[in-house]
């Protein structure tokens, strides 16, 4: 795959049946601790091949550290086709657990579906869907250079179905816990544990990483806070259940999350919980998820309950670190908000390498007690269930999801009957001769392994069946036969899918939000945006005014030929410069000429405060405002400077050509003009205008020093090699 070419989707989709994933079961990322640009990290893994760096890289050299943690990305628009591109951009961002959730509700599907694609009120996990992806992941993963996890979840009566599907395709980490099917898809509690007891032995084999469910209790409880020493016994129950049907506890991820979140002193709450969660469970993994329950609509407040989670999740050493997107409670998540978490938590995550070599956990105190408080509250809970009989007695009389902080009780918790819920009463005594259909089955077998059988499908991958998707509509290739043009060749915005056409404006009314969100409705519908939406809204101040965020469907198609792109002027870096300065010395005089007497444009070019020339040890001689063109020639002269800046920001008459013609002439006159650079700037200046009028360059609206210096530096080298 070149760099700067797209993944071929219809290539990817060609001779599926034939694909065999690399290897099977989940990789960490290998730690290298060292020196990465200028400085010394302990918290580091290899470096990338190829790769996006933080913003702010730029004032260090460009460099990509990445943490050694696992970062995950949660993806969910439903059509992999467009999942797939979204993996690659997180890829680069240092994204390596790529998880993807359906849009509705797989575990609602009691069987494989294999060859039905999209459209049955959700999308069901296919092979084909596993096999695009993960071999799209292939190619990722030799781009970026580091192996990358696929994830997937095994839930819903056709667990078992789907764990054998996993191991065969590559699947490397799945959710799977029974709780989960019992209590937010009322599945029979006997049926779940049944099918989780096949599922884990299963996904043993295929060496899956299974991350646990117990974090949903917090998604889901009224008073989510108060929900922790249920969340214990819940990681409790699943690692317990899995160590015995035979699951390592390498294998084993708690999904951890912290309770709460601001404006509740999120700290307090969230440490104390981890705290007890990494000493209960100390041979066990942690994956971090971020806070999902008091999440709403401003991704500002989102992307600051993940930083404050990912504090949690360094100082409690998360193997895993899991990023919900910070649109999560607004939109089904689009892809720059996903590499917007991907990047919050590589950067919060480098921000605090180290943090234990700095501070410890202050174990006396209120932490110490409360860890104390929470692990008891979670040993008293579990011998409440033991003496009301067991689990399903529990669940039954509704212990769990309760939001009273245990042995408080609300009376809001889930119950379930032991003779209710979906596949009830299937579950049947193995005949004395079954035959289990791949090896690792749980439970008992005539034979010990598949030999007899001729091999099964996990040992023997050419007995695997591919079905191509059915549907002769509604399929993958019809929809990219649709997008084709978008990811081709014209140009339409995107959030999700390609050609989705979604794009979103920002404003600010200085009205009341009533007022406001009926006004930016209108205005978005004036810029040409079909269906807006107001997706957030926040008061500014009740009479001042609102600020908003409109999304709409832009149908609006640009065909890059059209478009004219202005050559890319050759920035060079501020080290650059200065070594170039270093070794060359370089001179300038600087005035604001005519009748002119704004200096602020001028001065911002030379003066070190904003990134002026001065900054990159340049010699800066700035002559003041309406200054003689006659005196700033001069004045060049004299010190034996390199090059003479003119600056117009008001100007009538077309006074600026006027005085960059002069400028021009003089230094002619002189006999000068070659040995000076002339550089003209200001608000009506462009760079074909000020050439045009006897101008090396010209520079407008938006330049910054190093625009001028880079400009400076690369046509003196070029003078200096033609005067070699
Ligand atoms: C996460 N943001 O954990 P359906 N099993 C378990 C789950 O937690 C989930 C499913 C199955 C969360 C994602 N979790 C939500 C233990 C979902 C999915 O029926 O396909 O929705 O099950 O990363």
């Amino acid at each position: 795959m070149e760099k700067n070419e797209k993944l071929s989707l219809e290539v990817l989709l060609q001779n599926l049946d034939q694909y065999r994933p690399r290897r099977r079961g989940w990789t960490w990322r290998p730690t290298e601790p060292g020196q990465r640009g200028p400085f010394p990290y302990s918290q580091v893994s290899t470096d990338l091949k190829a790769s996006v760096a933080l913003p702010a890289a730029d004032y260090f050299g460009g460099m990509d550290p990445q943490p050694d943690t696992v970062l995950t990305t949660e993806i969910a628009s439903g059509r992999f086709e467009d999942d797939i591109r979204r993996m690659r951009m997180a890829a680069w961002h240092g994204a390596d657990h790529m998880m993807v959730i359906r849009t509705a509700g797989q575990s609602h599907f009691d069987g494989l579906i294999e060859g039905t694609p999209e459209g049955v009120g959700g999308v069901p996990i296919t092979r084909k869907q596993l096999r695009a992806t993960r071999k799209a992941l292939d190619h990722i993963e030799d781009e970026v250079g580091r192996p990358i996890n696929f994830h997937s979840y095994i839930s819903g009566v056709a667990g078992p179905e789907m764990a054998v599907l996993f191991a065969e395709e590559g699947v490397a980490g799945a959710h799977q816990d029974p709780q989960y099917n019992v209590l937010y898809r009322n599945i029979n509690v006997f049926r779940s544990f049944v099918d989780a007891a096949v599922a884990k032995q299963i996904m043993a084999a295929g060496r899956i990483l299974q991350i646990d469910g117990a974090h949903n209790a917090n998604a889901t409880a009224r008073e989510a806070w108060k929900v922790m020493p249920e969340l214990l016994v819940q990681h409790g129950i699943n690692c317990a259940f899995s160590r015995a049907v035979g699951m390592a506890a390498a294998n084993i991820a708690l999904s951890t999350v912290p309770p709460t979140a601001p404006p509740a002193p999120c700290l307090t709450l969230d440490l104390p919980y981890a705290v007890a969660l990494r000493e209960l469970f100390r041979d066990y993994k942690f994956r971090a998820q971020m806070n999902t329950r008091y999440m709403g609509s401003s991704t500002r407040e989102a992307t600051v309950t993940h930083v404050l989670n990912v504090l949690i999740s360094r100082l409690t050493s998360a193997h895993i670190q899991s990023t919900i997107t910070p649109d999560e409670g607004r939109n089904v998540p689009w892809h720059y908000y996903n590499i917007q978490a991907v990047d919050t938590a590589k950067q919060a995550l480098l921000g605090l390498d180290g943090l234990l070599d700095l501070v410890e956990i202050k174990r006396t105190g209120p932490l110490g007690d409360k860890v104390r408080e929470l692990k008891e509250r979670a040993i008293l809970f579990l011998e409440e269930i033991l003496t009301v009989g067991g689990y399903a007695n529990a669940l039954e009389a509704g212990f769990f999801v309760d939001s009273g902080l245990y042995p408080e009780r609300a009376g809001d918790g889930i119950a379930r009957a032991m003779a209710g819920g979906i596949a009830v009463d299937t579950i049947v005594r193995r005949d004395p001769d079954y035959w289990a259909p791949v090896c690792h089955h749980f439970g008992e077998n005539t034979a010990e392994d598949c030999e007899p059988i001729g091999g099964c499908t996990l040992c023997k991958p050419e007995k695997i069946r591919y079905i191509d998707e059915l549907d002769p509509e509604d399929n993958v290739n019809t929809r990219l036969q649709a997008s084709k043009p978008y990811r081709e060749s014209l140009i339409r915005p995107e959030v999700e899918w390609a050609g989705d056409g979604t794009a979103v404006v920002n404003v600010f009314l200085p009205v009341d939000q009533r007022t406001a969100e009926a006004a930016a409705l209108a205005m978005a519908q004036a810029m040409g945006m079909k269906e807006p939406q107001v997706i957030h809204k926040e008061v500014m101040q009740p009479a001042e005014g609102t600020y908003l965020e409109v999304k709409g469907v832009l149908e609006l198609d640009i065909c890059p030929e059209d478009l004219v792109i202005p050559e890319e002027p050759h920035r060079l870096t501020e080290t650059e410069i200065r070594q170039f300065v270093r070794e060359r010395s370089l001179k300038v005089v600087g005035a604001t000429v005519g009748q002119d007497e704004h200096s602020v444009g001028m001065r911002e070019i030379l003066d070190i405060k904003h990134g002026g020339l001065e900054g990159f040890g340049i010699e800066c001689h700035y002559l003041g405002t309406s200054v003689p063109i006659t005196k700033v020639v001069d004045a060049a002269l004299e010190i034996g400077a390199d090059a003479i800046l003119i600056s117009t920001i008001i100007t009538h008459n077309d006074v600026h050509q006027v005085n960059m013609g002069k400028l021009h002439n003089l230094c002619l006159e002189k006999g000068v003009r070659p040995r000076l650079l002339l550089i003209a700037g200001g608000t009506q200046i462009t760079d074909e205008l000020a050439r045009s009028n006897g101008m090396d360059a010209g520079f407008g609206r938006g330049t910054k020093g190093i625009d001028v210096a880079s400009f400076m530096v690369n046509a003196l080298t070029e003078a200096d090699a033609h005067a070699d």
